[in-house]
């Protein structure tokens, strides 16, 4: 607290924090952040003086130059993305400062408190404010246009993801062992896979911070006395799935963690982490074996498996969920990207056309993005550029339609 202190203190004084527009306007605006933008973007179209104060610094809050630039306004509003954290910090101080300035924002619905915040909204926040906008913000009509033009189409795993495979594994798995999609809980972790929630797969639960699924699973095991299965990423296992999954061991707890070991930080850019040897420059560090540290942790069922083989995933989260106890299967695969990258991609398969039946099981059962259905020849073919050929459709399809050109070759 007392560093705090002292912080606060310089930050009172900091260049990085200062006031703009005319020394005597009546109406603050107090703003942080990539929303400065949209204030400087949208003040010159609003006829009003204001005068601005512009924070670099939101924590600890520079309440001294915060209440200086308070005294003597009729009215301030503060624009702050997120939760409206600098809007309380800025009502506390001025009220501990004793002043009666009534300030707007998120809290008395100026802003919205949900999404992004956008010129056109500030813009309307600060029209409303000076009474020269009755209603809150309607989207303008080229917006609403664009929006209609707009494909809809949710996220989706890029062609080629190992963790397709993963969770068609476990969905299908699953199913093998008649426990059904819905009653066995699937918690999601943060990371490229959390796509798995969308469908066609919509196999995970819940998605919530780095590390949570093993702790959901833990906790979910006990209160409702069955195996739960926690997904959780390479990258996101080293930063918080240990603990968890120790608590597993120490408890015996029953849960199946699968370990979505794509030798990378996918989601954010390929960041190298401990599973993976290397630093972003090239320096070589140590690998930490994943399979040898979760044996090492005492969990009795390990099984590392390749998530483009579907039977293989399959077969041992099978056998997994059997286990009494903690059990780990390590789904290990490169991310595609950085194999398209390095030019490693290798056959890509096609439809037999007299095969297909246009049944689309391999695209509803998949939802990769190379198969295209196309409606005036009842057939699905798949996007050469798109494909990187990694044969998890190949092993969707009920009428083995689709295969390699060298399986075809030796007469499959
Ligand atoms: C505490 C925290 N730090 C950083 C992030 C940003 N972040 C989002 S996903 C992710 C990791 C994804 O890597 P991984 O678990 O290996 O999954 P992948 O995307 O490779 O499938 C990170 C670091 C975050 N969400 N939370």
């Amino acid at each position: 607290n007392e560093t705090l202190a002292k912080i606060e203190e310089e930050f009172n004084s900091m260049p990085f924090n200062w006031t703009e527009g005319k020394e005597d306007a009546k109406i603050g605006i107090i703003v942080e952040g990539a929303p400065y933008n949209y204030v400087k973007e949208v003040l010159p179209e609003v006829n009003a003086e204001f005068r601005v104060l512009k924070l670099s610094t939101p924590h600890p809050l520079p309440r001294k130059l915060v209440v200086e630039f308070l005294k003597g306004l009729d009215y301030a509003i503060v624009v702050d993305e997120g939760a409206p954290f600098l809007e309380e910090e800025v009502k506390v101080a001025a009220y501990e400062a004793g002043l009666n300035v009534p300030i707007y924002g998120k809290r008395t619905g100026h802003l919205p408190l949900e999404g992004e915040l956008t010129p056109s909204l500030v813009k309307n926040a600060l029209l409303r404010l000076i009474g020269e906008a009755e209603e809150a913000y309607e989207k303008p009509e080229e917006i609403k246009l664009a929006e209609s033009l707009a494909p809809k189409r949710p996220p989706v795993m890029c062609p080629g993801c190992p963790h397709r495979g993963s969770y068609r594994a476990a969905l299908d798995a699953l199913r093998d062992l008649k426990l059904g999609r819905y009653k066995v809980p699937i918690h999601g972790d943060i990371g490229c896979y959390a796509l798995s929630l969308l469908p066609p797969l919509e196999a995970i639960w819940t998605e919530f911070v780095m590390g949570a699924s093993i702790s959901l699973a833990n906790g979910q095991s006990i209160v409702m006395d069955k195996k739960i299965i926690a997904t959780i990423g390479d990258s996101t296992f080293f930063h918080n799935g240990i603990p968890p999954l120790i608590d597993a061991v120490y408890k015996n707890l029953n849960v199946l963690v699968m370990i979505l070991d794509n030798r990378t930080t996918a989601m954010t850019g390929h960041q190298p982490h401990p599973g993976t040897g290397g630093s972003e420059t090239g320096r070589k560090f140590n690998e930490i074996d994943i399979e040898a540290l979760v044996k090492a942790l005492g969990v009795k069922y390990v099984k590392t498996v390749d998530p483009y083989n579907l039977k293989e995933t399959r077969e041992a989260i099978e056998e997994a969920m059997k286990v009494e106890g903690p059990a780990v299967v390590i789904a290990r695969r490169e991310c595609v990207i950085p194999v398209i990258r390095r030019g490693e991609i290798g056959e890509k398969p096609i439809v037999v056309e007299d095969r297909c039946t246009g049944c689309k099981a391999c695209i509803l059962l998949t939802g990769c993005p190379a198969l295209i259905y196309d409606p005036e020849t009842n057939k699905v073919r798949i996007d050469e550029l798109l494909c990187t050929g990694c044969g998890v459709c190949n092993q969707t399809c009920p009428f083995d339609a689709i295969k390699f050109p060298s399986e075809l070759k030796r007469g499959a």
